[in-house]
C-alpha cells in the first residue's frame, strides 16, 4: 500500500470512527433519557404510569424501531458506497456511468416508502381513535383546565372547586376505573397541557374546546410544563399533578370546600404578606375564586407557588 493509499484510509477511519462516536453518544444519551428516577422528578415519555401514556409509549418504540432500522440501511449503504467508490490516486476524473429508466429499481424506492409511511399511519391512527374515543365511565371525575398567561386555572364543576397551577387527580384503579377527563379551554392565547407520564400533549386553544384524559395508576407527583410558547414568561407554567389515593383526594376536596381560613391570630403575620410581597395588591378572598386571577385564598394548601411569580397586567404593582 502506498503512502497516499495510507493517508487515505487514515482519513477514511477517523471519519467513521467519529461518526461512531457521535453515534455511541446518542444513545448514551437515549439510554440517560429511558433512565427516570422514581420519584417522577424528570417528565418522560420512556416512564408511563396511564393507559394513554402506555399506548403513546409503544407507539414510540415501535416508531423507532422502523426509523432505525431505515437508519442503520442507510447508513450501512452510504458508509459502504463512501470506503468503497472513493476517489483513488490515478482514477480517471469523468463521470461514471449513469442508470436510466431502471422500472424495477424506481418500483422499489417509491413502493416501500409508501407502505413504511402506510404502516406508521395506521399505528399512530389507531392510538389516536384508542385514546380520543375512550368512553367516558359514570365514575369519570370532570376538571375544566384553563390556560392563562402565565398560570393554570383547574375548575371542577362536579364538585364546586376551583385550584390553580396544581391539579390533583385520584388514583384509577383498574378494577374500578376513575378515570381523570379534562376539557381545555384558554382565557388568551394558545398554550399546551403536556404532563408526559400521564397523557400526551393537547394544546388549549382559545374559541375551540379540546379535551384529554388519563388514569394515573401509581399514586404521587407528575410535573409537566405548557408545551407552546405563549408569551415572555411562557417557561414559568410549571404543572403540577397531585395523583391522589381515593381517601386522600376525598380530604382534598372537603379542604378545598372550607372557607379560607381567617383565624385572627394569624391576622398580623397575614397583614405584612400582604403588604410586603410581590403578590400584594390582590386581596386574598374568602369567598368564591373569579375567572380573572389564579385563587390565592388557598394557597397554603398548595405545595409550590410556580405558575405566576411575577403578574404581567395592567394592575399596579407597589414595589
Ligand atoms: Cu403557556
Amino acid at each position: 500500500m502506498t503512502n497516499k493509499h495510507k493517508t487515505e484510509w487514515k482519513a477514511v477511519a477517523a471519519r467513521v470512527t467519529g461518526v461512531l462516536v457521535i453515534l455511541v453518544g446518542i444513545l448514551l444519551a437515549a439510554g440517560l433519557c429511558n433512565a427516570t428516577p422514581p420519584d417522577n422528578s424528570v417528565p418522560s415519555i420512556f416512564d408511563p404510569h396511564s393507559t394513554p401514556a402506555e399506548s403513546i409509549h409503544h407507539l414510540s418504540y415501535f416508531v423507532l424501531t422502523i426509523t432505525g432500522v431505515i437508519f442503520l440501511v442507510v447508513f450501512t449503504l452510504l458508509t459502504y458506497a463512501v470506503v468503497k467508490f472513493r476517489r483513488r490516486a490515478g482514477d480517471v476524473l469523468r463521470e461514471p456511468a449513469q442508470v436510466y429508466g431502471s422500472t424495477q429499481i424506481e418500483l422499489a424506492w417509491t413502493i416501500i416508502p409508501i407502505l413504511i409511511v402506510v404502516v406508521l399511519f395506521l399505528a399512530t391512527a389507531r392510538v389516536i381513535h384508542a385514546i380520543q374515543d375512550a368512553p367516558k365511565p359514570a365514575t369519570a371525575v370532570e376538571v375544566t383546565v384553563i390556560g392563562h398567561q402565565f398560570w393554570w386555572e383547574f375548575r371542577y364543576p362536579g364538585l364546586g372547586v376551583v385550584t390553580a397551577n396544581e391539579l390533583h387527580i385520584p388514583l384509577s384503579d383498574p378494577a374500578r376505573p376513575t378515570p381523570t377527563f379534562l376539557k381545555l379551554l384558554s382565557a388568551d392565547t394558545d398554550h399546551s397541557f403536556w404532563v408526559p407520564q400521564l397523557a400526551g400533549k393537547t394544546d388549549l386553544i382559545p374559541n375551540h374546546p379540546n379535551e384529554m384524559w388519563t388514569d394515573p395508576r401509581q399514586a404521587g407527583i407528575y410535573l409537566g410544563q405548557c408545551a407552546q410558547y405563549c408569551g415572555t414568561q411562557h417557561a414559568k407554567m410549571l404543572l403540577r399533578v397531585y395523583v391522589d389515593n381515593p381517601e386522600e383526594f376525598a380530604a382534598w376536596v372537603r379542604a378545598q370546600r372550607q372557607p379560607a381560613n381567617q383565624d385572627e391570630k394569624e391576622a398580623a403575620g397575614r397583614h405584612v404578606f400582604e403588604t410586603t410581597a410581590c403578590l400584594n395588591y390582590r386581596a386574598f378572598r374568602t369567598g368564591p375564586d373569579t375567572p380573572d386571577e389564579p385563587p390565592y385564598s388557598r394557597i397554603r394548601c398548595r405545595g409550590k407557588y410556580s405558575g405566576k411569580s411575577a403578574p404581567l397586567d395592567r394592575e399596579p404593582r407597589r414595589h
